[in-house]
């Protein structure tokens, strides 16, 4: 029978081991000694714990509540996540509603990713976050966040800002590996750039992107130009000045999916009839339109296709890309596209039939959490 303790793992089992063999087969001796406990091995500092990432490492910054295509994009990185092809390290809000993070929460909770970080943008920039040009405006992630499961704070005062979030989530991240997907307005990237060293990262904000980002992928950026493009101007609560500072000095690859090249491409519609009541995507798309069966362009949903595949997949090619042009900025916030191509600006062409791309967004967003 003592032959078993050659399968003991450590000495110190294989001690108490054989102390009780031998009791077994003599008379009773002195009380089995405990063998000295080995000296624990010399502390090295612990290595930043980097998460183990599948596909397309994302940090989604995003309007929650001005528009309902924010949801459905963010189901659609859960929806990739759950396949292998995307990893959510983390969301930051780009309006400063202090409900963004709780809403945004509540749609992790849902697809069984309740701890992913989150942050909010500072300097109370969209305060209160609803679709403001619609009648009457309902404020959806302040219903999400009453209605549904999630463990985050409304109080702002209890939300990283979105600042700190970029630079711990980068700090943890191998070099030139993550993907910025900004799909609203740009004060957290420009707030990013111009970020100073800290606990997380001895390197100032530049550096780090420069360091450890891919690509930024912008939704955003009407070709040819606008004089009121939402997220280069800034919506109701106007200030060009961060898009500006972003187009002008971003220091990675940043990938354009204009708006309007997703636009007659229409998510949510069959959500209602598909997924049950207490899928919060649902209730948001129909929050947000006051009644079931509607839908919206697919502006953000194509930036995370984007993101995740590049510009083919399955279903053929999605996007071709343009470099011949850069896109700039006035300070009065009118956009261009101009010649020549400046190394940095990619803008994304739609190839693949609004129908098929349609279908695509549908299927994503449809499909039930893998690990609810
Ligand atoms: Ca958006």
């Amino acid at each position: 029978m003592c032959l078993t303790s050659k399968y003991a793992l450590s000495l110190a089992a294989t001690l108490v081991f054989l102390t009780a063999c031998n009791n077994t087969s003599g008379p009773p001796t002195d009380p089995p000694t405990v063998p000295e406990t080995p000296a624990p091995p010399p502390q090295t500092p612990e290595e930043p714990s980097v998460p183990e990432v599948e596909g397309a490492a994302i940090i989604y910054d995003t309007d929650f509540g001005l528009d309902v295509d924010d949801v459905g994009a963010l189901a659609m990185i859960h929806v990739l996540a759950d396949r292998g092809e995307a990893t959510l390290l983390g969301v930051v809000s780009n309006v400063s509603d202090p409900y963004a993070p709780a809403a945004i929460d509540v749609i992790n909770t849902y697809y069984g990713r309740p701890d992913i970080p989150i942050g909010l943008a500072e300097g109370g920039f969209y305060e209160e976050a609803y679709p403001y040009w619609r009648d009457p405006d309902p404020r959806y992630i302040k219903d999400l966040a009453e209605d549904f499961p999630h463990d985050t704070s409304v109080n702002p005062a209890d939300i990283p800002t979105a600042v700190e979030t970029y630079r711990k989530l980068l700090a943890a991240q191998p070099d030139g590996s993550v993907t910025v997907v900004s799909v609203g307005f740009m004060q957290n990237l420009s707030g990013l750039m111009a970020s100073s060293p800290d606990e997380h990262s001895v390197l100032g904000g530049m550096a780090l992107v420069r360091q450890k980002v891919k690509e930024l992928v912008i939704m955003g950026g009407e070709y040819p130009g606008s004089t009121n493009d939402l997220y280069l101007v800034g919506g109701r609560e106007m200030d060009p000045s961060y898009a500006a500072d972003v187009l002008e000095n971003w220091p990675t690859k940043t990938v354009f999916n204009t708006g309007l090249e997703c636009e007659g491409i229409v998510n949510g519609q069959t959500l209602a009839d598909t997924t049950p009541e207490s899928n919060p995507v649902r209730a948001a798309y129909t929050m947000f339109f006051g009644k079931e069966g509607e839908g919206r362009p697919s502006w953000d949903l194509c930036s995370v296709l984007y993101t995740a595949r590049g510009t083919s997949g399955p279903e053929g090619t999605y996007f071709t890309t343009r470099t011949d042009e850069h896109l700039t900025l006035s300070d009065a916030g009118v956009s261009r596209w101009v010649e020549p191509g400046d190394g940095r600006h990619v803008r994304l062409v739609r190839v693949l039939d609004e129908e098929v791309m349609e279908a695509m967004f549908e299927g994503f967003i449809t499909t039930p959490p893998a690990n609810p």
